[in-house]
């Protein structure tokens, strides 16, 4: 009977415990949740396990301090006439607690050191996309695919944080989360990203994925990403880059490798050049080259019909399939931002 009560204790705790788990499989961040998420990568997987390895043995270790810290208290207190030993040094005490503490090191590092070797190895990649952050939006190109376009905050987010007016959860759940163009990724693919900045420091971050990168300008920086779940996945800037820091979010869709191969050849399709005029601006932007491209003389002429572009951009520049001038430190001005 004892046991039956203690069994009934047991299944009631597990049920309270399954939303907590549940949470834990999801990708974006649940309200309340406690533990970081597992994510849709192999990096995001690696991380996920090499955080709940080192809470388990913070757990025991916090278990037998404390457990020895509270024995002694109660059991040699001194309204039960404990006297305190005279020792003052004691070497095989201190080895004890010199070697333990070292051989936990060793045993955290040598797996963590593993897979940081895992993560940073973008080797055997399938395709790369480049990922350059600007005040205060993303571009992507397709490398080697001659699709590229640039991502920023959606218009009616950008218009509602503009006019005071106060968003619901209800309303807008997805609140300056929102990008008027996705980063479409196939899934169980190993696509290597290289990763830089044109005006000033960004970093690229979703956490599904299970990476941050900085985003310098004047230097490539490489990670990588196998998405094993089709999904939309946000993330934001993660670097303090000016005052609209807050404003750049990332959205990634992730779909299977068909549906992906479909979407990359309307791409192309939408950015052939006009069969008459500027081959070579194609070649130069296929080979990443920013240098000498105007916006005039690029074949990709953004197609207002097709295009989710804002109907009235605030300035000139940066339509979706144009390369900003690097010339230029700002491409594009928010909104009277
Ligand atoms: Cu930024």
């Amino acid at each position: 009977m004892m046991q039956a009560r203690w069994m009934r204790s047991l299944l009631l705790a597990t049920a309270a415990l399954l939303p907590v788990m549940a949470w834990a499989q999801s990708a974006d961040p649940k309200r309340w949740q406690l533990n970081m998420g597992k994510g849709v990568t192999n990096t995001s997987q690696i991380a996920y396990e090499s955080h709940m390895i080192v809470l388990w043995i913070c757990v025991v270790i916090g278990i037998l301090v404390f457990g020895a810290m509270f024995y002694a208290m109660f059991k040699f207190r001194k309204s039960k006439g404990a006297v305190a030993a005279q020792f003052s040094h004691n070497t095989t005490a201190e080895i004890i607690w010199t070697v333990v503490p070292i051989v936990i090191l060793i045993g955290l590092a040598w797996p963590a050191t593993a897979n940081l070797i895992k993560i940073y190895d973008t080797g055997r990649a399938e395709m790369t996309v480049k990922i350059t952050g600007y005040q205060w939006l993303w571009k992507y190109e397709y490398l080697g695919e001659e699709v590229s376009f640039t991502s920023r905050l959606a218009r009616d987010s950008d218009a509602m944080r503009q006019s005071g007016a106060q968003p619901t959860l209800a309303s807008n759940p997805n609140y300056l989360r929102e990008v008027d163009n996705m980063l479409v990724l196939p899934i169980e693919t190993k696509v290597r990203f290289v990763v830089t900045a044109d005006d000033v420091i960004h970093a690229w971050w979703v956490p599904a994925l299970g990476w941050k990168q900085d985003a310098i300008p004047g230097i490539v920086n490489e990670a990588w990403s196998d998405i094993r779940t089709p999904g939309i996945y946000r993330g934001q800037c993660a670097e303090l880059c000016g005052k609209d820091h807050g404003f750049m979010p990332i959205v990634v869709r992730a779909v299977p490798k068909a549906e992906f191969a479909s979407w990359l050849a309307a791409e192309k399709a939408k950015n052939a050049p006009a069969p008459s005029e500027a081959s070579p601006a194609s070649a130069i932007d296929a080979a990443g080259g920013t240098s000498s491209g105007t916006g005039s003389a690029r074949p990709a002429v953004p197609d207002p019909a097709t295009d989710a572009a804002p109907a009235a951009p605030p300035v000139g520049g940066a339509p979706q399939t144009t390369e900003p001038a690097t010339t230029q430190p700002e491409p594009v001005a928010p909104a009277a931002g």
